[in-house]
């Protein structure tokens, strides 16, 4: 049975370990083994952070992409052969939730971007204006990973009219904090890390040149991540982040910056969509058929909503947009795999629903 001395587990706690890893890990039964969360890659090597500090570790040998590691897994790591030998990876703890998207170019498999994640930050820059439509699809894909979606808002000294974007943001951000940030105004800074807790961790995504990786810097009080600047004309970053990587912030919480997204695709949405959009939900429940797609079925509560003008048109337009993206790629993948995922991708949930992490989650 592993046993973690003490000391050695307080170095892993800082890195998100907790009880329910320590159970993961039980069955283990050797010396040299033990545990590690990865950090980020380096070439073909994988930087794990282990009670004993960084150990620069081999990939496992299968080539199945299932099996492949993201950052913020939790995995088995056993020294080489040799002391100047890497390590390497021999098991990836199941995973508490995982953000995942359609990979970038065709779309046509899936993407796991980061592992284990309490929050996810979507990242949006005022300096741009508000992309309503953009954030419904970022809030879906939140959602869906089993991590808690929160809205940041940076460059708020460059925009004047906070009230307005207030207002234009509570129609799609329903449940969901919104919270506003001046990455260079420490006191916001300060206020905004004391209301992570201890061992969370949280993934920031959104476009480049939101200021993803100025907001991991201001919260570690330290440069450890590369900015670059935007675009003089349409404010768009240069895509200066390449790969995601984990760091941990004073406070003990771990963050994880990525790369800015150019498009972000959806892939097997189960329920990420009800989520982002509750008032649709909600209203669907009247609609006279319940497979109703809210288009020109007879009976459909969501249009009368419409009409009535108690549900704001370009919010259905875009739920049907997503939702029949989504169906697309529920369609596209061979569907008995697909609903075993589900089902595996509940019962880890459902676990998740219990852990003290959880227990104040707002849905
Ligand atoms: N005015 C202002 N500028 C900011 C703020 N936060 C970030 N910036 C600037 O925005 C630019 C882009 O910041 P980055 O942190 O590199 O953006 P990123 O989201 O990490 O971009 P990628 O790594 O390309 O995805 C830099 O010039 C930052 O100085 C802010 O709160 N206010
Ligand atoms: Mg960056
Ligand atoms: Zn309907």
């Amino acid at each position: 049975m592993l046993t973690i001395e003490s000391n050695n587990l307080n170095q892993l706690r800082s890195w998100g370990w907790d009880d329910h890893w320590s159970d993961q890990a039980a069955h283990l039964s050797t010396d040299h083994k033990q545990p590690g969360r990865i950090r980020g890659q380096n070439s073909d090597l994988w930087m794990v952070e282990t009670a004993q500090g960084t150990q620069q570790t081999r990939k496992p040998s299968s080539k199945r992409s299932e099996y492949a590691p993201v950052v913020g897994d939790w995995v088995i790591v056993e020294p080489g052969p040799t002391e100047t030998d890497p390590w390497s990876i021999q098991e990836i703890l199941p995973r508490r939730s995982y953000l995942s998207r359609g990979a970038a170019g065709d779309g046509r498999s899936e993407q796991i971007l980061a592992a284990n994640i309490d929050r996810i930050w979507i990242v949006q820059g005022l300096d741009t204006g508000l992309n309503l439509r953009r954030l419904e699809r970022y809030l879906a894909v939140a959602w869906d990973s089993g991590a808690i979606p929160e809205i940041i808002l940076t460059k708020t000294d460059l925009e004047p009219n906070l009230d307005q974007v207030a207002a234009d943001i509570s129609i799609i951000a329903a449940g969901v904090d919104v919270r506003y940030v001046n990455n260079f105004d420490v006191e916001n800074i300060l206020e905004l890390r004391e209301s992570v807790a201890e061992g969370t961790t949280i993934c920031l995504i959104g476009p480049s040149g939101v200021g993803k990786s100025t907001l991991v810097n201001s919260l570690s009080e330290a440069e450890v991540a590369e900015i670059g600047d935007v675009r003089a004309g349409d404010h768009k970053g240069r895509h200066t982040t390449t790969r995601r990587e984990l760091f941990r912030i004073p406070g003990g919480a771990c963050l994880i910056d990525t790369p800015g997204i150019r498009e972000l695709r959806l892939w097997a949405m189960d329920d990420g969509l009800s989520h982002a959009f509750p008032e649709i939900e909600a209203i669907a429940v009247d609609c006279r058929f319940s497979d109703c797609k809210h288009g020109s079925e007879p009976g459909c509560a969501v249009v009368a909503a419409v009409e009535s003008g108690e549900l704001d048109e370009d919010r259905l337009h875009s739920y049907r947009k997503l939702q029949a993206e989504a169906d697309y790629e529920k369609r596209k993948g061979d569907p008995r795999a697909r609903a075993a995922k589900v089902s595996e991708w509940k019962s880890i949930r459902k676990s998740m629903k219990d852990h003290p992490k959880h227990k104040n989650r707002s849905r």
